[in-house]
This record gives C-alpha cells, structure tokens and sequence, in this order.
C-alpha cells in the first residue's frame, strides 16, 4: 500500500487530517510537518534503529511524532504513561527500541539517556526528508504491550495490515461520510485511541484530539463543534451523562453516535443515554485485534441494549463448547507477541481460533452479549489489571507472607483491585499504599488491604479468589 499519508496528501489535500483545538493541520500540511520531523528524529538520532518507542499525552505534537516514525518505516512502541519507571524499563528493555520519546510534560528526572524529549527533538535543524513511499501489509506499524496471568507483560505486534482491514470493517459497520469528525480523547497509546488516528489516515477523516479528558470541556466540544463520533469506555460515558443532567440541550445536530468498548456496561448508563437521546454503539475488541470485532449497528441499537452486536465484516466468532470462551477468526488478529514465538499460537486452536479469555452467549438472532472472563483479569475504567502483577509486586515487602488480589465493583471505575495480606502483626494501610504507588501504575495499586490468617487454598494450592469475593459480600 501507498503511505497513508501521502496518499491522502494526494487525494485530499485540503481536508483537515487532525485539529487540536487550537491549530488544524491538512493532510497535505500533515505531510510537511512529517517531512521535517523526519529529518529531526534522524538528527537526534531517534531512527538509528528500527524501533522508537513514545510515551505521550494526546497532544497534536504527540500525534505528529507517532505519526513521523510510522512515516519513517519505524515501528511505534507505544508507552502508557501512567505506568511506573519499573514497568516502563521494563517494557523498553523488551522492545529495545533505539530512544524512548518523551512528551516534555510527562518527563521524569528518574528518566535515563535512552529518553529524549519532544523538545530536544524539536530543537534539531528542520530539513526535510522524504517519507518512506509504502506501508506494507506485513510490516508491524505499532507495538502495545499487554499483561497477562503469569508472566511479564506482552508487545502485542500490529501490523499495517492489521490496521487496514479493522479500519475497513469499522466502516462497513458505521459509514464514513464526507464530513465525520471524530473525538479523540482515549489515549492514543492503547488501541481504542490509535485506531483512531489510523481510521482518520485510511478515511481521510479529521481527528479531533484532546489532550486529555476532561468532561466539561468534551461536553463543550460535543455541544458546539462539528464532531460526529466519539469513542468511550464506560467510566466516560457515565462522567459525561452527569453533565447532561446538569445542562439542558444535547449534542450538535451532525452528532452521529458514542463508539462504547473497552469494558462491560451496566444497563443504568444505557438506559440514561436512551433517555437524553445519545446514540450509543457497543463495541467488543481488544488490542490483539486492532480495536472492535464485534459491534452494534445503528438499526439494533436501541432494540438490543446490552449486547456487543454481531462479528463486523472479516471477523468469525463462535463460542467454546465447554465454557462458552469467545473464539475468534479475523485479519485485524496480531501475527504475534514481541520476541515471543509460540505464545500466540498458544492461544489458538489446532484450528486457528483465538481464545480472547472472554466468556459471552449469543441469544436466537445471533448477538453476542459478554458475560465475563475466564482468568482473574480485573477492568478499572478501561485499564487491565492482572492480580498477578500486584501481587508479585508485595511478594518481598516486609512482613508479608501472602497475598491475595482481587477485583471489587466499583460504581466509578466499573472494578477496583483490593488485596488480602497473610502477616504476622499489623501492617500500616498507608505505607503498603505507598509502596505500591512506588512500584505500579496508580490505577493498580489496591485501595484496600485485609488481613488474613491464611488464604483460601483448594488441595492443589491454588488460591480460591471466589471464596475472597464472597467474604467481602459478607462482610458489607
Ligand atoms: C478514564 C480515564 C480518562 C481516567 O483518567 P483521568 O480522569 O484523566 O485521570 P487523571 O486525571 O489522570 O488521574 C486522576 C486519578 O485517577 C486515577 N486513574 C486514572 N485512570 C484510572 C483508571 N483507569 N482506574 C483507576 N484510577 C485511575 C489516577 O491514577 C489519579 O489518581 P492518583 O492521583 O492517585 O494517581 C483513563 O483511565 C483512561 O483514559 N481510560 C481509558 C483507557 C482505554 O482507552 N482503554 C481501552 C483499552 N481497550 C482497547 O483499546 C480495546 C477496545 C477498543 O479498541 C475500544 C475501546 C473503547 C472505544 C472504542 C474502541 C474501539 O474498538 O475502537
Ligand atoms: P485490552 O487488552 O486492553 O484491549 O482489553 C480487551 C478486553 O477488554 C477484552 O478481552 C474484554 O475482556 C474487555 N472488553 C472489551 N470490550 C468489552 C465490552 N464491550 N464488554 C465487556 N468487556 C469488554
Ligand atoms: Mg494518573
Ligand atoms: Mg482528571
């Protein structure tokens, strides 16, 4: 395939590839801008190898950096900022790639000589340089790295190719018209925010990014400017119907509809949407498979609320025999993990199903409904927590001898970790708190601590976390 970007600078010059608020860039400005950025990222030494990692807010410089390695047949390793430095160095010592780029914002003194910042990059002389002329369908554009139940973290490897076809089925689904705007305020680092920017590349649609979220502000924006579709997770959905209690009036007239994903939806926030008229389409995807493969459509919205939809165009599902595991089939499928061989292959059939870890049921007409995971996997407002990972963390802090994470619903963030610890004497909340704080992402850390004389066991030593659960209904 051409570089979606020249392409677009071909084909649709004029139009607005992404707008910030504050400045707008066409597509054939987009491609200039790109040009000198190159030719910066080459000076500061960021292209010496065939990696570069990111670690950005959804800023338009953010945008225009990922976009300049992709344009410079670099890999994009993308680094969600919210981790620790021991889970970023961990990340980034995986993918070695030839410098972390650092949004000036989210820079940390703790930051070694493998970090550079946007602008150091910035200060580089502006000569142009020509972009790569193709984007090839095997080429992996981007890396995402993802947990799991045992282990360290993954690099899930997405191809442009894998991009493309999610793009396309997307559309089959939703319909591009010439004027669609779509809000970008999911983080561009995970897969619901990069699909974004790739869809608006491949449709040749304007991205309206925001930095960061902020309800008012998105609120404002729906309201007054052209944007027509917005992707959520449900924590945003529900902060933004608060505000729609608040004010009177809805969205702009050209408003099309939310994207939803990312997690489960309880059936209150559907029923607030109906109400003040929100068009809402659920969406069921992971970063595996490049955004949603399964979606509503605008038709069955309103008539099958609570259900993800049907597989979207490219993609076969069908449930496990035994457990009702969700299997899938579909090109947006990564060709594997980051230095990993095998591991993918591990989670398909002889067949070529891919286990998603998610359990659902289909009802008569063939839509699929999620009803939950096979694995301990915990969701707090979009971000996936693996028990595991805490809980290896407090393996070696002082006095305890066991623990336990689990996930406790939670009304803002959906879920929320909370630990039980096996100790001797009585341990301070507050310094495991911090000591956690120090060592994870914040939205890992567990918000509560109990104590145990023992944990829950079954004979082959395997933790009961169901007996956990229980004793927290209990003692409510
Ligand atoms: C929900 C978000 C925006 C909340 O962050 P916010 O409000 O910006 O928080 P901060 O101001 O930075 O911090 C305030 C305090 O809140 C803590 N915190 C932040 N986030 C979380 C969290 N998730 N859980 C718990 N606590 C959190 C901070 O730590 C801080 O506290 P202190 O000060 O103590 O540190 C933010 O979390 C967010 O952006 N979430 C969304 C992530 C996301 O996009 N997930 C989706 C991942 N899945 C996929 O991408 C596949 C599905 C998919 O592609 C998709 C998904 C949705 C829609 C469409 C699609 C699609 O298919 O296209
Ligand atoms: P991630 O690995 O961050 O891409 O997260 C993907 C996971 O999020 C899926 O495997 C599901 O467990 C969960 N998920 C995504 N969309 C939905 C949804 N609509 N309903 C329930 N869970 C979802
Ligand atoms: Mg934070
Ligand atoms: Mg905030």
């Amino acid at each position: 395939m051409d570089n979606w970007i020249t392409k677009q600078a071909a084909l649709l010059p004029d139009r607005v590839a992404v707008d910030d608020g504050t400045e707008r860039l066409t597509f054939s400005g987009l491609a200039e801008r790109l040009k000198k950025l190159v030719g910066q990222l080459n000076r500061s030494g960021a292209l010496a190898g065939r990696r570069v990692a990111i670690m950005t807010s959804n800023s338009l410089l953010g945008y225009q950096m990922a976009l300049a390695i992709l344009a410079s047949g670099r890999t994009i390793v993308w680094v969600n900022w919210r981790l620790s430095d021991d889970e970023i160095n961990q990340q980034l010592s995986d993918s070695r790639p030839s410098v972390c780029l650092v949004a000036d914002s989210l820079w940390r003194d703790s930051f070694g000589g493998k970090f550079i910042k946007f602008s150091q990059v910035c200060q580089q002389a502006a000569q142009p340089e020509e972009l790569t002329s193709q984007f090839q369908q095997e080429t992996v554009a981007s890396i995402m790295y993802t947990s799991g139940t045992t282990g360290a973290p993954k690099g899930v490897m997405q191809t442009f190719g894998n991009h493309f076809s999610s793009a396309v089925a997307s559309s089959l689904n939703l319909g591009i018209l010439p004027r669609d705007e779509w809000l970008c305020a999911v983080p561009i680092f995970h897969i619901s925010g990069f699909s974004i920017m790739m869809r608006g590349l491949i449709y040749g649609m304007t991205v309206r990014l925001v930095s960061r979220f902020d309800p008012q502000v998105i609120d404002t924006i729906l309201r007054k400017e052209p944007v027509t579709t917005m992707s959520v997770v449900p924590y945003m959905l529900k902060k933004l119907l608060d505000l729609r209690d608040q004010h009177a009036g809805g969205y702009n007239k050209r408003f099309r509809c939310m994207l939803l994903g990312g997690g489960p939806i309880d059936r209150q926030t559907l029923t607030r949407c109906q109400k003040y008229g929100i068009p809402v389409v659920q969406s069921y995807g992971m970063t595996e498979t490049c955004s949603q493969i399964v979606a509503l459509n605008n038709e069955d919205a309103d008539k099958k609320v609570g259900s993800v939809g049907k597989p979207l165009f490219l993609t076969q599902l069908k449930l496990a025999a035994d457990n009702h595991e969700i299997l899938i089939k579909t090109p947006a499928l990564t060709p594997g993990y980051l230095n990993r061989p095998g591991a993918l292959a591990k989670k398909k059939t002889a067949t070529g199903w891919y286990h998603t870890g998610d359990v659902g049921h289909l009802d008569a007409a063939g839509f699929l409904y999620v009803d939950g995971r096979i694995d301990d996997m915990i969701i707090s407002g979009g971000e996936n927590i693996f028990p595991d990972e805490i809980e290896a963390v407090y393996a070696t802090y002082p006095g305890i001898e066991d623990i336990a994470v689990i996930g406790v619903s939670d009304p803002e963030w959906g879920q929320s970790p909370v630990a039980f610890i096996v100790s001797s004497k009585p341990l301070s909340a507050s310094a495991l708190s911090d000591y956690g704080r120090q060592r994870l992402a914040h939205y890992k850390v567990p918000r509560r601590f109990y104590r145990l004389d023992r944990l829950p066991m079954n004979a082959g030593g395997k933790i009961q976390r169901f007996k956990l659960k229980e004793r927290l209904n209990e003692g409510r």
